[in-house]
């Protein structure tokens, strides 16, 4: 493949603020890029994220009731653009380049020749896709399935469908037999949803958006707010003006979460100083060192509670609350007593000085949200993490009241809803005895497989067929070598999709491209314009308008792809009726509502309520919906988040995966990475200047990295350049997916299986 780069690198220290001025003109260039620069894309970017309006495509961060006059942020409005993009990619593109050709050309290139217009179907002979009717590919995919051992079938989703494809997508999953039913969470949150349930019993984050308005601390673990959750520098700068400290954990020093400047704020961006200071205090820690660094924290505030008990002074820990709330206290301090500070500075590289501060910071505030990202969840230790942060908020009762909690960061727009309407791998989870009851079907009890499971599946010949709900899977994926080389021997592959990724280059036996609408258009059926409803971050559930004339009139909503194939392949073996279904998105919801009546009463009324409505959080009050009927703390087994990766062997580094300010995901925008001075290139590995100069490498030069796994794989990505950058010794950094070969399919959280890709095992060398 083309690596992504230009002709034009440029690498050079940025000092500004996220947001401000490069923020706009980032914009107006990308509006320029996309051919919509007077196309009314000003005044559709008015309606994202409003009350009638449609919600963002991009990040899954919270929708205020009363929205800000421009609520969208720079990425938020790149991904809108993005979208709606006057580029079109169809038949004509598609007769004048074979697949094997496009498999050389970066993501970007892929991308970047706009929406897909009408069904395709791979032809072998000519190694083309080429045009076929919606009727036809509909009938031949059925019929393949039918063919087919439901065991052998993976129903993958991205997180960006809304609830109603959702829900549908499972139960025609279901029906057919199947519980493989993975998500892009698999490679994300897992960590969370498999972590949080045994503290809080929730797998869902407690604090709402009005918590961040009565909150008196913060704390940032491990997420690039700035990039992939920019709106949410309104609060946290609405707190910092508040005077509240907001201390951040993080191995590379991301600008967002250091200094912003609001876009919208006139005042701010036409004064000349350097925007707020977002970070009271930034910890730059060495990868993987969360768990030692709050473990430190954890033994500082016990010492400090120790001393208020010697004082007589008021309890530093909230005793009243570990007493009514909580079981396992005692094994906790115990742990936190037995472990060292030498160990502790040691794993998490920041000195005890340091720790004790934040101690001291965090024991005089009364409602701390500690916020975190995949810089927690993708560790082999991502739900131990996760653990830790609970336990350290549960020391001071930061959980179930006003102004604190956990928050989870999630990723894509709808990933925590999907959760919520049944697209899971694990049957417990999912109201099986009532889908069963409501549509007379018996449905698959075994569990399914998740992400790496359905990876292990496709190398082993075990799977046999993929049906793709958005995303791009082989590219997201770890062992992109192997993944790639066995997705071949499938014999079938169905991608519903809105443009064209590397995922569709690697056709199986039989294989078809479904073109759909997006969210942010218009969405007609027999009962007239639909809408649809999504999940935000904070659990709370937003109806979503579409706005925008279809790209294409050939294009079909995802709700109608999923009824469309579910008639084709299980028509009978429900009393599903999926035609009135379409006919009116409000019967899905009722559906949604009979299913999960605890989350969504009154659910076709409510989802127009501005700001959105909250799903019933028990945790959020304090009511611990775990085995004992507690909130747990869970002590970690050990401070190293990544125990088996042996760093100390010479010439190994750990590789930290990362997302540029110019990329969704797999979707590259572009080669600049403003907030960290890259640009025209994304083949960079940052690395601290000691470790260039102690293996003998220069700025600049290029190299080829390998896995330092050693399992007798062979993993390697040619032609990255030496970046000198403020990153701890012994990690370095560069960017997703392009780096994804070099991760191990077998590397990733214990339970939760998400892949590590925060810690990768690497070795340089040096071409020949
Ligand atoms: N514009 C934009 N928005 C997005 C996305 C996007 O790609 N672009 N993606 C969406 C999705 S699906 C997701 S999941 C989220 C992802 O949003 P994030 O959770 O922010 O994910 P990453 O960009 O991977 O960045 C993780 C951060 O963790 C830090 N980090 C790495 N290792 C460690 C560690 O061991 N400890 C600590 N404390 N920090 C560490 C990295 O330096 C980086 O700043 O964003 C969503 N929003
Ligand atoms: N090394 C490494 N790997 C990672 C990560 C990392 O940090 N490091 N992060 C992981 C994370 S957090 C995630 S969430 C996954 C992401 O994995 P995925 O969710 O599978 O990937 P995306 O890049 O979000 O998918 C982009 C594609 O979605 C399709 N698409 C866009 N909009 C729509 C729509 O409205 N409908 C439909 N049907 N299709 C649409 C487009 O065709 C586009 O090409 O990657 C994971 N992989
Ligand atoms: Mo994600």
């Amino acid at each position: 493949m083309n690596p992504s780069t230009t002709d034009h690198v440029k690498i050079a220290k940025y000092d500004h603020p996220t947001g401000g001025w490069g923020s706009l003109k980032s914009l107006i260039r990308r509006a320029r890029a996309e051919g919509l620069l007077m196309s009314g894309i000003w005044n559709t970017l008015l309606r994202q994220n409003k009350p009638d309006g449609y919600m963002c495509v991009s990040c899954s961060w919270a929708k205020p009731a009363e929205p800000r006059p421009f609520e969208f942020c720079e990425n938020g409005a790149k991904a809108t653009m993005w979208d709606q993009t006057k580029r079109r990619c169809g038949p004509d593109f598609f007769a004048s380049h074979s697949v094997n050709e496009l498999l050389d050309w970066p993501d970007h290139d892929l991308e970047k020749q706009g929406r897909l217009l009408e069904p395709m179907r791979y032809n072998e002979v000519t190694d083309k896709y080429e045009p076929v009717s919606w009727e036809e590919a509909f009938r031949s995919i059925g019929e393949e399935l039918n063919k087919l051992d439901p065991k052998s079938v993976v129903f993958y989703t991205s997180g960006r469908a809304s609830l109603e494809a959702s829900f549908m997508y499972q139960l025609f999953a279901r029906i057919y037999g199947s519980s493989n039913l993975p998500d892009s969470s698999n490679m994300c949150h897992e960590s969370t949803s498999v972590g949080l349930p045994e503290c809080i019993g929730s797998p869902v984050g407690t604090v709402q958006l009005e918590d961040f308005a009565h909150c008196d601390m913060m704390f940032f673990f491990g997420h690039n707010t700035g990039v992939n959750a920019p709106r949410l520098l309104h609060p946290v700068e609405e707190a910092r003006r508040r005077g509240v400290p907001v201390i951040t954990f993080n191995p590379l020093p991301e600008r967002g979460l250091k200094r912003f400047k609001n876009p919208q704020d006139p005042r701010e961006m036409l004064s000349p100083g350097p925007g707020t200071k977002m970070s009271s205090d930034f910890l730059q820690l060495r990868g993987g060192g969360d768990i030692a660094a709050m473990t430190g924290i954890a033994k500082a505030v016990l010492a400090l509670d120790d001393a208020a008990k010697q004082t007589g002074a008021p309890c530093v820990l909230d005793t009243a609350f570990i007493e009514e709330h909580t079981h396992g206290f005692d094994a906790f301090e115990a742990y936190v007593r037995g472990t060292s500070w030498k160990h502790i500075e040691a794993r998490s590289g920041l000195k005890q000085a340091d720790l004790e501060h934040v101690a001291y910071v965090y024991s005089r505030a009364s409602a701390v949200i500690g916020n975190y990202g995949m810089g927690l969840t993708q560790h082999r230790h991502g739900t131990e993490n996760v653990h830790m942060l609970c336990n350290l908020l549960m020391m001071r009762g930061n959980v179930g009241k006003r102004g604190a909690g956990i928050s989870p960061l999630r990723g894509h727009s709808n990933v925590q809803g999907q959760r919520t309407v049944g697209i899971s791998e694990k049957p417990e989870l999912v109201p099986l005895d009532k889908f069963a009851e409501f549509y007379r079907f018996e449905p698959q009890r075994e569990k399914g497989r998740d992400t790496v499971e359905t990876c292990e599946g496709v190398i082993d010949g075990s799977v046999k067929a993929f049906i793709g709900l958005g995303g791009n899977f082989v590219r997201a994926v770890p062992e992109t070598g192997l993944v790639e080389a066995s997705w071949r021997h499938l014999r079938l592959h169905v991608q519903i999709a809105t443009k064209l990724n590397r995922s569709h280059l690697i056709p199986g036996a039989v294989t078809y491209l479904l073109p759909c609408l997006s969210r942010i258009e218009k969405d007609r059926q027999a009962t007239g314009e639909q809408h649809v409803s999504m999940e935000d971050s904070t659990a709370c559930i937003h109806g979503s308008f579409g706005y925008r004339p279809p790209a294409s009139p050939k294009l079909l909503s995802e709700p109608k792809i999923v009824a469309e194939l579910a008639k084709a392949t299980v028509a009978a073996k429900s009393s599903i009726p999926w035609d009135e279904w379409i006919d009116d998105y409000a019967r899905i919801r009722d559906e949604i509502e009979r299913c999960y009546p605890q989350h969504f009463k009154d659910f076709n009324k409510r989802f127009l309520t501005p700001g959105g409505f909250h799903r019933d959080i028990k945790a959020s009050n304090r009511v611990w919906e775990t085995p004992n009927k507690k909130a747990n703390f869970k002590p970690p087994t050990a401070l190293e988040t990544d125990p088996d990766v042996d760093t100390a062997r010479p010439g190994v580094l750990t590789l930290i995966t990362i997302r540029s300010n110019d990329q969704f995901n797999t979707t590259v925008y572009g080669y600049n990475d403003r907030l960290r001075g890259i640009y025209g290139t994304r083949m960079v590995l940052l690395m601290n200047d000691d470790d260039i100069r102690a293996i003998g490498l220069r700025e600049g030069q290029e190299i080829d990295v390998i896995s330092a796994a050693d399992d007798g794989i062979e993993r390697c990505v040619r032609g990255l350049r030496v970046t000198p950058y403020s990153i701890p010794r012994g990690n370095c950094a560069g960017y997703y997916p392009e780096l994804n070969p070099l991760i191990p399919l077998w590397h990733r959280a214990e339970k939760a299986h998400v892949p590590a890709a925060k810690s990768v095992p690497v070795r340089i060398i040096r071409p020949e």
